[in-house]
């Protein structure tokens, strides 16, 4: 029972402890104590970064209690455990969202000031942990926040990448990746567990025997072995006393392997040995997609599946004991086909190690995993040539072998005759040198598999996997991804949060987005309105003082509508369709300098990936028209374009509540589900979108009058398609298209230079693969209404309350229930705070 916060200044120690009381003082005293302590450091010479360890340290004193009985109470208990597989988790920083979800935050922020300390300022020192690429990453992120509050015994298992995603900053426009080094000072977070460590292998040969039984067997003999540490850090569920685990991996040479060539005199090759086993948890892969061949990536998969399934096989033989029972224990997610692999990696485990037979093995196997699919783009679906596998991994490619072959006779029996059907099936592409497609191995080896969003779980069935739905369509479900509330509106937008609850009269709906809907009833009320609109405008001013600062540009929080986009750069994404309105716009105010418009602020965030040529030139063309822009004094009252560098979470977090406008407008059918739609409308932001992803719920949700909808349908665009799409018929039928993309060949956005940006134009006008040309002129009639609507602020202000008071569905706390009553079959397990 943690003791009822007082404002007494009794010593600390009286009543209780202080690396655990949650009073003012024991956290004054506590926080004193670890900068002396832990950082050996007094107030006067302490840095900013002794300040911030000093916090983090108490808050994690704080969790650790409640760790190790959650441990406890899920061992004894012998409760049924998620295990979410997944190369990725995009955390964010950690500070201030356990402070939310300890309750202790305002406290907290007393404690501080009266130890004259800079609260803003220690929160800002943290470096966060960016080991994603983007929304599969933060999609994990988010889903152990709810996992943890909804109060499921999870461990989330994955990689602890030395590198996390790659730090952009902007030279000339362009992007430039500088490596992140996010832990250089230490991470307060993290428990290393030396003594939790398995061995990884690679390479080398099997070999088939009998063993004493005559039962036949195999065995592997690798060529090299490396070991995988686990780090450990606590997740906290929001107001439980629920601590789940994440578990990442270090790579590290095997003790042994060092001292075997140690011993015959090779200093040289010992080290390298060790530089070789390290890298493969040395750096994240920086691409949402994957290119094909890339060995290390292979090895990076396999050592967190590896290491992840041994320690799930050896926390069950040390609770609940046969491995028949495995499947009872543990289920495990995978997210999308990064670790596919865990199938054969199981089947391997239990038949190889533990001398199951295939049959009980495969039942177990099937019993155990879940596949979610994150993506329909072709070039993003994983496969690993056979060559490679055969090298790497030769025992997994046995077993792989023998899945499809048992596989593909149900095939036959089922579809007589339909060979076409069954190479489609199979686990092997034997077109253009063979290779193994992961999405079928993860498919083949999972009791479920689940799409994000209504419209991609459909497209999942209709296209990608559609002969596997046609044969077991029980299997198929959607869950529609869903954000924490608690980082992304309570952490990030604390005005908002502050008014909500006073609105609502309780802070309840921190735990039950739904309730929200008590916000409904007060749309229309003038003073609500103001107000809502001063929360708004203070996170405008917020986002102004740190663009000037970040970016050089300025912009008037007062007077312009902020238009942001921010998501990863691509095509599919069609940031350039939102600088074809800019140029628009532009245009026509050199033309007409006294157009009465609202005045707009277009603001740009996201990371390219460093080998994708078009998308940095994308941010190029963002920059290059953002000078001229802000330059032009005959228009930048009116407009300006800021180019946010280095969106990653905690960027995120000063964007999300400064939106006015959230920019939605992937080409629909591409979009999985996006999940930056609904952390901006969660903080009152309108969206322009088309009907893609998550969008379409969004706008059933919060009303289609309150959701700004342009754009061909996903049956459109596949029609549109198959009757061959032609970008030049559009660039010809419409002048001001014609004239907007002339005019960034012009060379008027790059200093005359012709040849910048016309790879960018040309594909436009004769490839076009996204279609932006198409959307263009629905897009921009849509922006003209919304801009309409902006100047009517109570209209817009009903709205933006309306779209906060219906995005209840969207907490990731709803996704998680869902996963666990329809796909886990599992129950909570409470415990109190
Ligand atoms: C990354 C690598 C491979 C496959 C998919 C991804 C990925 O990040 N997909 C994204 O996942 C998000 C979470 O489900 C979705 O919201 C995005 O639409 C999707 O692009």
């Amino acid at each position: 029972e943690a003791p009822a916060e007082t404002e007494t200044e009794a010593p600390a120690t009286s009543h209780e402890h202080t690396r655990t009381g949650m009073s003012k003082a024991s956290l004054k005293q506590a926080y004193i104590d670890n900068l002396f302590y832990i950082q050996g450091r007094f107030r006067e010479v302490a840095t900013p970064h002794d300040l911030y360890m000093a916090a983090a340290f108490t808050v994690r004193d704080r969790m650790l209690e409640r760790w190790v009985k959650s441990a406890q109470v899920y061992k004894s208990s012998r409760a049924r455990t998620v295990c979410y597989l997944s190369a990725e988790y995009l955390l964010g920083p950690h500070l201030a969202n356990n402070l939310v979800n300890l309750g202790i935050a305002e406290v907290a922020q007393r404690a501080g000031e009266e130890l004259d300390l800079d609260f803003k300022a220690i929160l800002e020192e943290e470096e966060e942990p960016g080991l994603g690429n983007g929304g599969l990453g933060r999609l994990a992120a988010c889903y152990m926040d709810s996992l943890a509050t909804v109060q499921i015994p999870a461990i989330g298992y994955g990689i602890r990448y030395e590198f996390g995603i790659f730090d952009q900053i902007i030279e000339d426009g362009w992007q430039v990746e500088r490596s992140d080094t996010w832990l250089r000072n230490g991470n307060p977070w993290e428990i290393p567990r030396p003594k939790i460590s398995f061995p990884v292998m690679y390479g080398g040969h099997t070999e088939h025997y009998r063993d004493q039984a005559e039962r036949p067997r195999v065995r592997w003999i690798p060529d090299m072995v490396i070991s995988g540490v686990a780090y450990d850090t606590p997740v906290l569920g929001y107001g439980v006393g629920n601590v789940n685990l994440l578990r990442l991996w270090k790579a590290e040479a095997t003790e042994s392997f060092d001292f075997q060539t140690f011993n015959v005199g090779d200093y040289y090759g010992a080290v390298h040995a060790k530089i070789e086993a390290e890298t493969i948890s040395k750096v994240l892969y920086p691409n949402d997609d994957p290119e094909a061949g890339k060995e290390l990536r292979l090895k990076q998969q396999y050592f967190f599946v590896s290491c992840s399934i041994q320690d799930m096989i050896r926390l069950h033989l040390n609770t609940v004991g046969p491995l028949e029972t495995f499947h009872e224990k543990f289920v495990a997610q995978l997210n999308d086909t990064h670790p596919a692999i865990a199938v054969a990696e199981l089947m391997r485990l239990l038949m190889d190690d533990h001398a199951v037979t295939w049959d009980d093995a495969w039942a177990t196997t099937r019993a155990t995993f879940c596949y979610t699919n994150h993506t329909l783009l072709p070039e993003a679906l994983e496969t690993w040539s056979v060559a490679l596998f055969e090298r790497l991994l030769p025992r997994h490619l046995e077993i792989i072998y023998e899945i499809n072959r048992r596989f593909l006779d149900e095939v036959r029996v089922r579809y007589l005759g339909d060979e076409e059907r069954v190479a489609r099936m199979s686990l092997i592409d034997e077109a253009g040198g063979r290779r193994i497609r992961m999405a079928h191995l993860a498919v083949v080896g999972s009791r479920a598999v689940n799409g994000v969003a209504a419209l991609h779980s459909e497209l999942i069935k209709t296209t990608l996997l559609k002969d596997f739905y046609e044969m077991a369509p029980e299997r198929f479900h959607n869950v529609t991804n869903g954000v924490t509330p608690r980082r992304f509106i309570v952490v990030s937008n604390p005005r908002l949060a502050e008014l909500i609850t006073e609105v609502c009269g309780h802070d309840r709906w921190i735990r039950d987005l739904d309730s929200l809907r008590e916000l409904e009833a007060h749309a229309d009320d003038p003073k609500l309105q103001a107000r809502w609109r001063e929360v708004k405008t203070a996170a405008k001013r917020d986002l102004a003082v740190w663009l000037k600062r970040h970016a050089g540009v300025l912009l008037d929080p007062q007077t312009m509508m902020f238009d942001i986009q921010a998501k990863r750069l691509h095509e599919y994404k069609r940031q350039h369709l939102n600088v074809l309105h800019i140029i628009r716009v532009y245009q026509r105010l050199k033309q007409n300098p006294n157009l009465g418009m609202v005045p707009r602020a277009f603001i740009f965030g996201g990371k390219a990936a460093p080998g994708y040529y078009m998308a940095k030139l994308m941010i190029k063309l963002i920059n290059a028209v953002a000078e001229v822009i802000n330059n032009d004094p005959q228009v930048n009252g009116y407009i300006r374009v800021a180019f946010m560098p280095d969106f990653n979470v905690k960027n995120g977090q000063r964007l999300y509540p400064a939106a006015d406008l959230s920019e939605q407008i992937s080409l629909a059918g591409k979009e999985a589900s996006g999940t930056g739609n609904m952390k901006f409308s969660m903080n009152g932001a309108l969206t322009v979108g088309t009907l893609d992803g998550a969008n379409i719920e969004i706008r059933e949700e919060v009303g289609a009058e309150n959701f700004f909808l342009f754009g061909m349908t996903a049956e459109e665009v596949r029609r549109k398609q198959d009757e061959g799409y032609r970008p030049w018929d559009y660039y010809h039928g419409d002048q001001e298209l014609k004239s907007d993309i002339d005019l960034i060949a012009s060379g008027l956005f790059s200093h005359g230079d012709t040849n910048l940006f016309r790879p960018l134009t040309e594909h436009l006008i004769h490839q076009d693969p996204f279609m932006v040309l198409a959307d263009y002129r629905a897009y921009l009639e849509c922006q003209d209404r919304i801009s309409t609507v902006y100047d009517r602020p109570a209209e817009w202000d009903r709205m933006s309350i309306l779209n906060v008071a219906r995005m209840g569905k969207f907490s990731s706390d709803r996704s998680i229930r869902e996963y666990a009553e329809r796909i886990w079959s599992i129950e909570p397990q409470p415990l109190g705070a």
